[in-house]
C-alpha cells in the first residue's frame, strides 16, 4: 500500500527511521481500576539513548492519546505547567534535567467508553488491554515504540468483589488486602519488553489450571481464564498449548522461559489473539470449543492460533522488532512456524492445500489491487491497517522458501543462530536473513528483494525436449523485468508415462531467466515444478492438458496432485465459459473418476479436498473473470454434470461415512468432510434434490458434532432450498443463548446467493446482533460482503449497504470499519456501473466528519489505486 497523506494525518516512512533519543528501561505502573474512571500512575527510569557529549539535552517526548492528564513529577518534584506541553499526540518535557532521571506521570482513562477496543477497555464485566501496535499510548504516556525495551512491574488495585482476578505479565509477586473492600496485586516481568506486549486483565473469571513439564524437567503452571460457565469448553485449547510447547522444544530446542503461562478468553476482541508476554489474550471464539458447538475448522484454528501465540514467545517477544515496518519479521516467521506445527499434527498435504488456497483467494487479489504493498511496507499512516494477508501469509511463504533452500535442518540452525545472537533486542529482517546465511555458510543476496518487491511475480515456464540428443530442459522467466530480481526454490520431479519418478531435484532460480537441463531422455518426461507450492508466484506453464491430467492422477506430492486436479477443472471451466460444450470436456470427468477409483488409497480428509469443486471466488480470481452470476450458473451446471455422472459413487461415499464419532481424530474429521462433499454433489444432482431435503433436516436434528449440523444449514442456504427457513429456525431455537454459535448462523444466512441484501438488512436489527462486538460484525456484515453474488449486485445496492455499515462503525470501532472498507478493493474490476458506484460510496465516506485515521487511509489508498 502506498500510504498517501490523507488530510492532516501523518505518514511514517521507513527511511525516516532513527533510534529513540530517550529510553525508559524500567517502569512501575499502578492502576486504580474502575470501569468509568481508571487512574494510571506510571513511574519511569528515563535515560538518554546515546551520549550527547555535553551538548544540551534534547526534549523528551512521550506518546499519549485520549488521556486526561493529571500530574507530572521529575525526580520527585512536581513540574510546573510551563515545563511541559500536552498535545493531541502526547507530552513534551522541553528541558530534561540530566541524561538519567526519574519521571512520574498520572492520568485518567475510561475503559467503558473505549469502544475501539484498543488500550484498556471493558468487555462484559472484565477489563482488559490490547496494545499492539500502538495501544499503550491510550493507557498512559510512554515512549511507545518497539525498540524501547522496558522492565515492567505492575500494581493493580481494584474492588475485590468486581475484580477478584487481577493479572499482568510475568510473575505474581504478592496480593494485599486493602481497606474499602479492595485488593492490590503486584506483578513483575523479568524480561524486558516493548510496550506493545504489556497487558493487564481484571475480572470475575473462572480459572482452569494444568501443568506442563518441560524436557529439562521444569514444571510450568498453565492457566486459562474464561467467563464462569465456560470452563468445560477449554480442554482443546489446553491440549493445543501443551502440544505447541512440546513441539517447539522438540523441533527447535526452545523451552518456555517463565513458570506461568496464562490465556484469557475475551468476548469483544478486534482480532484472533495477542501474544502478550506470559499473558495471552484471545478472542473467545479461539478458546472455547466443544464438539457440540464448534466445527472442525474452529478446532483446527484453535490448535493453530494457540500455537502461533505461544511460538511468538521467542519469535516476536524474546527477539522483537526494531520498527513496525518489519512486522513480517515476527508475523511471517511465526505463521510459518504454526503452519509447520499443524502440518506435523495433522495431514501435511491438507494443511498445505488450506494455506495455499487462503493465499490465492486473499493475498493474490490484495497484491494485484490498490492495496498492494511489499511484505515490508515502506510507509503507513495507521499501522493497524498493515496486519494484512501480505505481511502474514506472503511473509510466511517467503520464510518457507528459506526452509526449502536451506532444508529444514539448515533452517533450524539458522533460527537458533538468530535467537541466540539477538536475544533481548529489536531487529529487522536483515538480521534474520543474515543469521540464516551465517549458520549455513552461504549468501542469498537476491533473496532480500522479496522484502521490497510488491505484486505477485508471474513466472513463465517452457520446456524443450530434443528427440535426437535426449536433452530435456526447463526454462523459467520472470516476466516483469523492470522489477527487482528474485531468487526462489523450484523442487522438480520428472515422471515417465507410467508415473515413475525418474528425477527429483531442487533447482534454485536466480534473476529473470534460469534454465536447467538433463540428458538421456528417450521419451519426453512429464515435469512437475514448484512442487508443494515452493514460491508465492503465479506459474504459467505452456504445456498440453494431457500432461496436467497426468499429474492430477500420478503426482506423489499431495499438494501438487490437488493443484493439478484443480488446474484441469479450471482450464475446462474456462473453456465452458467461452461457450464450449461441457460434454466436449471429458478431462474433468476423467480425473474425478480416477480419484474416485483411487479413493481407498487416500486419507479421507485429503480425498475430500481432491473431490471439492473450486468456489465461485476462487474461479473468479484464478480466471480473472468477475461476472459472478455467469460463474455461478456454469458452476452449477458442472456440479450437476459431475453429480449425475457419479451419483452412485457419491451415494456410496455418503453411506461409508455417514456415521462418525464426535471426536477430533483425522479419520472422524475426514468422515465428516466426506459426508459433506458427497451430500454437496448429491444435492446438485437434478434427480435427488427434493427427496434429500427431508433427510438433511433429519441429519441436522440428529447431529452429534457441529460440523455435521452446520453443514446442512449451509447447504440448504446455498441451494436456496425450500426447507432452508425451517433449518435456520431449528438452529436458532437450539443455540439462541450461545453467541459464538449464532455467529455461524448469521454467516450462513448471508454468505450465499443473490438475495442476501434483504436478509442482512433484517438481521442487523436482530436482538442478538450487536455492532459493538467484532465477532458479530464479521459474521454478519463481513460474510455479506464476502458473498460476491450479493455484494457486487449490478445496481450497487451491496456497495451502498457496506458504505452505511462502515459509516456506523467508524464511530464505534475504526479498526473493524477499516477492515470492512478493504473489501471494496476489487470493485474496480467489476463490470457495468459497479466501479462508478463503488467510487461514489468511497467518496461519500471521505465526507464524514471525524472520519477515523484507519478508514481514511484505506479509502484514500483505494481511490488512489483506482486513479481517482
Ligand atoms: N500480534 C497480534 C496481532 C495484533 C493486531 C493488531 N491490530 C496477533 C498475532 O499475530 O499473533
Ligand atoms: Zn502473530
Amino acid at each position: 500500500m502506498q500510504s498517501p497523506s490523507p488530510s492532516s494525518f501523518k505518514v511514517n516512512y521507513i527511511e525516516d527511521y532513527s533510534p529513540p533519543v530517550w529510553l525508559t528501561p524500567k517502569a512501575h505502573i499502578r492502576f486504580d481500576l474502575d470501569t468509568e474512571n481508571t487512574i494510571v500512575r506510571t513511574e519511569y527510569e528515563v535515560c538518554l539513548n546515546s551520549d550527547q557529549n555535553g551538548k544540551s539535552l534534547p526534549p523528551l517526548f512521550l506518546n499519549g492519546e485520549g488521556l486526561e492528564f493529571l500530574s507530572l513529577r521529575v525526580d520527585g518534584a512536581i513540574c510546573d505547567p510551563g515545563a511541559y506541553q500536552i498535545s493531541k499526540e502526547g507530552l513534551t518535557l522541553s528541558d530534561p534535567p540530566r541524561n538519567q532521571f526519574q519521571l512520574v506521570v498520572e492520568n485518567k482513562i475510561s475503559p467503558k467508553r473505549n469502544t475501539g477496543l484498543e488500550g484498556l477497555y471493558q468487555s462484559n464485566s472484565m477489563l482488559c488491554t490490547q496494545n499492539e501496535p500502538e495501544g499503550f499510548r491510550k493507557i498512559t504516556y510512554s515512549v511507545d515504540r518497539p525498540d524501547n525495551m522496558i522492565r515492567f512491574s505492575v500494581s493493580l488495585v481494584g474492588d475485590k468483589e468486581y475484580f477478584p482476578i487481577l493479572l499482568s505479565n510475568g510473575n505474581h509477586i504478592e496480593t494485599k488486602e486493602i481497606h474499602g473492600g479492595k485488593q492490590e496485586v503486584i506483578w513483575e516481568d523479568p524480561f524486558p519488553k516493548p510496550t506493545y506486549l504489556f497487558a493487564i486483565v481484571a475480572g470475575d473469571l473462572a480459572e482452569i489450571r494444568s501443568t506442563y513439564t518441560t524436557l529439562s524437567g521444569r514444571e510450568i503452571v498453565l492457566k486459562i481464564f474464561v467467563d464462569k460457565g465456560n470452563q468445560d469448553k477449554t480442554e482443546f485449547a489446553m491440549y493445543s498449548l501443551k502440544e505447541a510447547m512440546r513441539w517447539d522444544e522438540e523441533t527447535f530446542g526452545l523451552e518456555y522461559d517463565l513458570d506461568l503461562y496464562m490465556i484469557v478468553a475475551v468476548d469483544d476482541f478486534n482480532m484472533g489473539a495477542m501474544e502478550n508476554k506470559g499473558l495471552n489474550l484471545f478472542n473467545s471464539k479461539l478458546v472455547l470449543a466443544d464438539k457440540k458447538s464448534a466445527t472442525d475448522e474452529t478446532f483446527e484454528s484453535i490448535l493453530g492460533v494457540v500455537a502461533h501465540e505461544y511460538f511468538h514467545n521467542y519469535t516476536g517477544n524474546r527477539v522483537t522488532l526494531r520498527n513496525w515496518f518489519n512486522l513480517t519479521l515476527k508475523e511471517g516467521l511465526t505463521v510459518f512456524r504454526d503452519q509447520w506445527f499443524t502440518e506435523d499434527k495433522t495431514d501435511p498435504a491438507v494443511k498445505r492445500i488450506k494455506d495455499v488456497t487462503l493465499l490465492m483467494d486473499h493475498q493474490f487479489p490484495e497484491d494485484a489491487g490498490p492495496m498492494s504493498h511489499p511484505i515490508v511496507p515502506k510507509s503507513y499512516v495507521e499501522m493497524n491497517n498493515f496486519y494484512t494477508v501480505t505481511v502474514y501469509e506472503k511473509g510466511a511463504e517467503v520464510i518457507r522458501m528459506l526452509s526449502v533452500i536451506l532444508g529444514r535442518e539448515g533452517f533450524k540452525k539458522g533460527l537458533k543462530n538468530y535467537l541466540n545472537r539477538y536475544d533481548g533486542q529489536g531487529v529487522t529482517y536483515e538480521e534474520f536473513i543474515h543469521s540464516m546465511e551465517e549458520a549455513n555458510q552461504l549468501e542469498l543476496p537476491m533473496f532480500r528483494n522479496w522484502y521490497d518487491r510488491k505484486g505477485t511475480p508471474n513466472i513463465e515456464v517452457s520446456e524443450d525436449w530434443n528427440e535426437n540428443t535426449g536433452t530435456y530442459s526447463l526454462e523459467f522467466t520472470d516476466t516483469d523485468k523492470t522489477n527487482l530480481p528474485l531468487l526462489f526454490p523450484i523442487p522438480i520431479a520428472l515422471f515417465d508415462a507410467d508415473g515413475t519418478v525418474l528425477k527429483e531435484e531442487l533447482f534454485i532460480a536466480k534473476g529473470f531467466k534460469s534454465e536447467i537441463n538433463w540428458d538421456g531422455f528417450l521419451q519426453k518426461p512429464i515435469a512437475s515444478v514448484f512442487r508443494n507450492f515452493s514460491a508465492p508466484v503465479k506459474v504459467k506453464f505452456d504445456r498440453s492438458r494431457e500432461d496436467i491430467v497426468f499429474l492430477a492422477k500420478q503426482e506423489k506430492d499431495g499438494f501438487s496432485r490437488f493443484f493439478a486436479l484443480q488446474e484441469v477443472i479450471k482450464q475446462c471451466f474456462e473453456s465452458s465459459l467461452e461457450g464450449k460444450e461441457i460434454t466436449k470436456m471429458p478431462e474433468v470427468l476423467q480425473v474425478i473418476e480416477n480419484t474416485l477409483s483411487d479413493r481407498k488409497n487416500l486419507a479421507k480428509d485429503y480425498l475430500s479436498y481432491l473431490l471439492s469443486f473450486p468456489s465461485i471466488g476462487n474461479l473468479a480470481e484464478s480466471l480473472q473473470v468477475f461476472d459472478y452470476e455467469i460463474i455461478e450458473k456454469n458452476r452449477n451446471l458442472w456440479l450437476a454434470t459431475i453429480a449425475d455422472r457419479f451419483v452412485t459413487n457419491f451415494q456410496e461415499i455418503y453411506e461409508e461415512n455417514r456415521i462418525s464419532l464426535p471426536t477430533q481424530t483425522r479419520t472422524e474429521i475426514g468422515k465428516r468432510r466426506l459426508q459433506n462433499t458427497s451430500l454437496y454433489y448429491l444435492f446438485h444432482s437434478k434427480n435427488s434434490l427434493n427427496r434429500l431435503g427431508g433427510l438433511a433436516l433429519q441429519k441436522q436434528r440428529d447431529a452429534k458434532h457441529m460440523s455435521e449440523e452446520l453443514s446442512i444449514v449451509r447447504l440448504l442456504s446455498e441451494m436456496n432450498h425450500e426447507l432452508k427457513a425451517e433449518s435456520f429456525a431449528m438452529f436458532y431455537e437450539k443455540w439462541k443463548s450461545e453467541p459464538l454459535v449464532l455467529d455461524y448462523w448469521f454467516a450462513a444466512q448471508v454468505g450465499f446467493g443473490t438475495e442476501a441484501l434483504e436478509t442482512v438488512r433484517r438481521l442487523k436489527d436482530h436482538e442478538k446482533f450487536n455492532w459493538s462486538n467484532p465477532n458479530r460484525v464479521r459474521s454478519l456484515i463481513g460474510s455479506f460482503a464476502r458473498n460476491p453474488l450479493s455484494f457486487h449486485k449490478a445496481d450497487g445496492s451491496g456497495y451502498r449497504f457496506l458504505g452505511e455499515s462502515i459509516e456506523k462503525l467508524n464511530s464505534i470501532n475504526p479498526q473493524i470499519a477499516a477492515n470492512l472498507t478493504k473489501l471494496f478493493q476489487n470493485a474496480w474490476l467489476q463490470t457495468g456501473q459497479r466501479p462508478t458506484i463503488a467510487a461514489e460510496v468511497l467518496e461519500n465516506l471521505l465526507k464524514i466528519p471525524q472520519l477515523s485515521r484507519e478508514v481514511t487511509e484505506i479509502v484514500t489508498t483505494i481511490r488512489k489505486g483506482w486513479g481517482l
